[in-house]
């Protein structure tokens, strides 16, 4: 298998680490949907990070049905838990978790690729509005129930999340504030510290 895309995208990491803890072998090609487009374009037409490319060939793109297809390849595991109360809060952050990386990568997109003068500011305001609500719900969420204590009980739901708010904070550290969101700086550091976050580094 190999998994196509730069760490630098939340999306592509939290592929990236679900399927080292899953101890799926696979190869990484770290290419830009920006700079390498036509490279990219030979492998995946409508240039989508991630994408995965099956060891049968088909070409699978979008992070969370690439999932779907590995939890296939797995036996049981914390990573996708199964029973159903389990199931719903981990389909609760990872919602929150996949919004807040795309409004952050709105708000990026917004200021990196649109020339200053066409620049909208009462969408970005809109934008910046959804990314504080979801990080406020995920704050509320991490302080309400339980968290992995190792690497080896992570859910790709925990996955998620510290790898938003790492992303958030890398592309950009303004606009959200660290001291109101204790409970994910908190997580986050914990989760950057363990050995497969560390393997897997955003930048
Ligand atoms: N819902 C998708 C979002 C993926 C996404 O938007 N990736 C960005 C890179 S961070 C991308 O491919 N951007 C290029 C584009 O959308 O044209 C997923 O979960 O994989």
């Amino acid at each position: 298998m190999k998994l196509i895309g730069m760490l630098d995208s939340p999306y592509v990491r939290r592929v990236a680490i679900c399927m080292k803890l899953l101890a799926l072998d696979f190869e990484h090609e770290s290419i830009s949907v920006f700079r390498t487009y036509d490279q990219f374009a030979k492998i995946n037409p409508v240039v989508k990070a991630p994408t995965l490319v099956a060891d049968n060939g088909a070409v699978v793109m979008d992070s969370t049905v690439i999932l779907q297809y590995l939890a296939t390849l797995a036996g049981p595991t914390p990573l996708f838990p199964t029973q159903a109360d389990a199931a719903l809060r981990a389909a609760r952050l990872t919602g929150l978790a996949l919004a807040a990386c795309e409004k952050s990568v709105q708000i990026v997109y917004e200021r990196n690729l649109r020339p200053q003068e066409k620049q909208h500011e009462p969408w970005v305001e809109r934008v910046r509005t959804q990314l504080l609500a979801a990080y406020a719900e995920l704050e509320r969420e991490l302080r309400e129930g339980p968290l992995p204590d190792t690497q080896q009980q992570f859910s790709a739901a925990d996955v998620a999340v510290a790898v938003a708010w790492q992303f958030t904070h890398m592309m950009l550290p303004d606009e959200v504030s660290k001291t109101d969101h204790p409970r994910l700086e908190q997580f986050s550091a914990f989760a950057e510290s363990l050995p497969v976050f560390k393997d897997t580094p955003a930048q």
